[in-house]
């Protein structure tokens, strides 16, 4: 925990964290250069100019440059091996993690590069920080879903080890529904589902993700308020949402922090949480999200407290490894 927490913190699980929104600034040049890759950056300070965001879209143009430094198993062990100790510096005791794997394959790195590097520093963390882990697949929702099946079938034939898939980049015009034979596939092989939905998107995307693609948890949510009845059902089913307060200010998908609707989803019942979604990129990883809406609402400890073991609650974990966090 840093001095910045104004508000002591219990044990909290970050789960809507995606691993190439680590990339800082300073290791984006530095890998750049290490790996030959030539970025449209004259320098540092010419990069750190392009953090300046209309929408999610104009975010993930810069996310999706950015990220081509990544190249060997090296690389992605590095920037995993990174977030964990910044993340455990945080106070963030398990982390579920995206990482946007036709980000990676389409520039020819194989799935098993990608993930084989991911996974050795996922391992370490556990000695290290005692940090326990899952890892996500995502999808991007704007590719066609044949693309993510195919994804899927290769990860799943070579027997790569990821806990759950996801669905992220851009929402407006790709609806959930378009995936239901990827989701098919995956609850199929036992491994967990999580999608973003209502962040741009409208709550109907919510609704499709629960109803067609069983999702156990969903990203983002916020869009969810505009429909009574799908809150209702949220709060009854405790689907877990897992919200971005920094990213949704820097993405305008709120005005401001005062209007955030955080306070209303707590105050609703809804089983919400805090998270960073890509920290290098909105302002701060997660001690820097409780702060700030911590600082905004004026939360109390008690409120703190509900979040954090919201997260808990929300997490891949089984009954032991709760326990351990509650
Ligand atoms: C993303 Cl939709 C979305 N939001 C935040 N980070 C992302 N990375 C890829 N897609
Ligand atoms: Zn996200």
């Amino acid at each position: 925990m840093t001095d910045r927490l104004r508000v002591a913190r219990p044990p909290v699980a970050e789960l809507h964290v995606h691993l190439e929104g680590t990339l800082e600034p300073a290791f984006i040049i530095e890998t750049a250069g290490e790996n030959g890759i030539d970025l449209p950056w004259r320098s540092l300070e010419h990069l750190e100019a392009q953090y300046d965001f209309t929408d999610l879209q104009s975010f993930l143009d810069l996310l999706y440059v950015n990220l081509e430094v990544l190249r060997d198993a090296d690389d992605f062990a590095a920037v995993t091996h990174r977030y964990l100790a910044r993340a455990s510096a945080a106070g963030v005791r398990h982390a579920e993690i995206f990482f946007d794997i036709q980000a990676h394959t389409r520039r020819g790195i194989p799935a098993e590069t990608v993930i084989g590097g991911i996974r050795s520093a996922l391992d370490r963390g556990l000695t290290d920080h005692g940090m326990t882990t899952k890892l996500i697949m995502s999808f991007w929702r704007d590719l066609p879903p044949g693309d993510a099946m195919d994804a899927l079938a290769h990860v799943l034939d070579a027997g790569l080890p990821i806990d759950g898939i996801g669905l992220d980049s851009a929402e407006v015009g790709y609806p959930p529904s378009l995936f239901v034979e990827v989701y098919r596939m995956a609850r199929d092989a036992g491994l967990h589902v999580v999608a973003h939905a209502g962040e741009e998107g409208p709550a109907e995307y919510v609704r499709e993700a629960l109803d067609l693609l069983h999702v156990e948890r969903v990203d983002h949510g916020i869009r969810s308020l505009e429909d009574p009845d799908l809150v209702e059902r949220l709060v009854r089913d405790r689907v877990p949402l897992t919200v971005c307060p920094l990213s949704n200010v820097r993405l305008r998908t709120v005005d401001t922090m005062a209007d955030h609707p955080l306070p209303r989803m707590l105050e609703l019942g809804l089983l919400v949480s805090v998270n960073s979604d890509d920290p290098a990129y909105f302002g701060g990883y997660l001690d820097a999200n409780f702060d700030a809406v911590v600082t905004q609402f004026g939360l109390d400890a008690g409120a703190v407290e509900q979040l954090a073991r919201n997260s808990v609650d929300s997490a891949f974990l089984d009954p032991v490894g709760r326990a351990r966090l509650h």
